[in-house]
């Protein structure tokens, strides 16, 4: 059986607000992770108005990979990791956002990163926005309301594309640029910016502000190209399929909906423009957008060249009868349990044979290259006399593997790579946690930002060398 390429991608994932720490070194600007306090499984992060003395924000130290990353790299070396998913903090470049020049310490500090990278063979792979605007574009045009981003952000990526253009060819724009169609106020806080006013219609805000990234991202994608011809850029989505939860056709067609509501963003980047069923709902609610038609076509011209996507967990969703035709209904109001599968400590539904069943859904729909650049279980680890037995993450990836063999092998799916996420532990992005782990290293720090920082290997650490080694045979 054919099995994974040659060529194929295996690495590791990170954010960079979620482990470099550092977050005033060498000029730079504070981001919207810089706001966030820490939270818990039971406590939501607090999005404060600037740096508030007293608070505890995580994020501000993350795992101090700033100082660390060279004997980090070596682990990852020791792994041996083809590639190493990170992103530039948009803050470390551009503190503001919106000055005229770049700040060439922060472009220096990737110019040694990614040259220790390479030292390995170690490819870079960059997300340009994740989770870490420059706070200053919130506090002062609205985050991504303001069609001025646009102009920012392409500013940055020109900056970066052009600097790193022989040392990166993977690149995505926006991280889980969909995750905003959910509503949540953290999500389109972290994804775009946004803090909805009194009065304002939420939906219409997010559509007005993912519209702007859309084009942003398109025109991203055109620069890219122009700057390196090589350069694979793709979108990054999170990807939670919806299940429905019974035979019932309405059930079928609710389950229907919550992929279309969840998914346009990949349309857009993917196909180059918005599908029929969005336009017909901005009508339905007479939503006055600022869209253009030079918009259009900026669209149109700047579709992504792969697919990434994150996968954690699968969903199941039951038809109510008000909602038959309102998009907008989040996923999560009508979600209900599934008695087949097996959830996580933070209530995550560990689903193998979803991840093959995404492969096919994003093949079948987009027949683009497919990157898997998150996956993983993020759980509490037990460290005793340095060693820590974690044979529930290795259970978990696995799973996951085998399901990705086998939608290479059976299905046919052109997949390139696979970065478990947090690769090594870091600061959670929804709860603050850092007890929430992911990585094959552990690193010795709590909730309350104690410990020595010191790397440890996991057992998952052994076990992924060997999967990586025998590419992928041997699980
Ligand atoms: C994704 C984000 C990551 C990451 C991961 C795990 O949504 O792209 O930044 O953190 O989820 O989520 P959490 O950290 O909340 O467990």
């Amino acid at each position: 059986m054919t099995t994974f390429p040659k060529d194929f991608l295996w690495g590791g994932a990170v954010a960079a607000h979620q482990l470099e720490g550092a977050w005033q070194a060498e000029g730079k600007g504070v981001s919207l992770a810089d706001v966030m306090t820490a939270g818990s499984n039971q406590t939501p992060r607090k999005i404060t108005a600037g740096v508030q003395a007293g608070e505890n924000y995580p994020n501000h130290t993350g795992i101090d990979f700033y100082h660390h990353y060279k004997e980090d790299i070596k682990l990852f070396a020791e792994l041996g990791l083809k590639c190493f998913r990170t992103s530039i903090a948009w803050t470390r470049i551009f503190p503001q956002g919106d000055e005229a020049k770049p700040n060439e310490a922060g472009l220096k500090f990737y110019d040694d990163l990614f040259a220790e990278l390479l030292k390995y063979d170690i490819q870079p792979v960059v997300t340009l926005s994740h989770f870490e605007m420059p706070y200053h574009l919130v506090t002062e045009y609205g985050g991504w309301r303001n069609r001025k981003l646009i102009d920012f952000f392409t500013k940055f990526a020109r900056v970066v594309f052009q600097r790193y253009r022989q040392q990166v060819k993977y690149w995505m724009t926006f991280n889980e640029i969909n995750n905003q169609a959910q509503l949540d106020d953290w999500f389109l806080f972290t994804n775009s910016g946004l803090q909805v006013q009194p009065g304002e219609d939420a939906a219409e805000l997010m559509y007005q502000a993912g519209h702007y990234e859309l084009v942003a991202s398109a025109l991203a994608v055109q620069i890219g190209h122009q700057i390196n011809p090589d350069f694979q850029i793709g979108g990054m989505f999170a990807m939670g399929p919806s299940y429905p939860a019974s035979p019932d056709p309405r059930d079928v067609m609710k389950a229907e909906r919550t992929m279309q509501a969840n998914y346009w963003f990949t349309d857009v980047q993917c196909k180059g423009k918005y599908p029929a069923w969005l336009k017909q709902y901005w009508n339905r609610q007479n939503y006055q957008l600022d869209i253009t038609l030079e918009d259009e076509d900026v669209l149109k011209a700047g579709t992504v060249d792969y697919i990434g996507f994150s996968y954690y967990a699968s969903h199941v969703v039951q038809a109510t009868d008000a909602e038959a035709d309102d998009f907008m209904t989040q996923a999560s109001d009508t979600q209900v349990t599934n008695p087949t599968l097996q959830a996580s400590a933070w209530g995550w539904l560990i689903d193998p044979v979803g991840l093959r069943y995404a492969l096919n859904w994003f093949t079948d729909r987009y027949d683009l290259p497919l990157f898997i650049v998150e996956n993983g279980l993020g759980a509490v680890d037990k460290f005793a006399k340095g060693q820590i037995h974690d044979p529930y993450r290795i259970a978990y990836l696995r799973d996951h593997i085998q399901q990705m063999a086998l939608a290479i092998a059976v299905d046919g799916v052109n997949l390139i790579g696979y970065t478990p996420w947090g690769i090594i532990d870091l600061v959670s992005a929804g709860t603050g946690e850092m007890s929430k782990r992911y990585g094959v290293i552990y690193v010795d720090k709590d909730d309350q930002g104690q410990g020595t920082l010191k790397r440890w290997k996991k057992d998952s650490f052994t076990w992924f060398q060997h999967v990586i080694a025998t590419n992928g045979q041997d699980l």
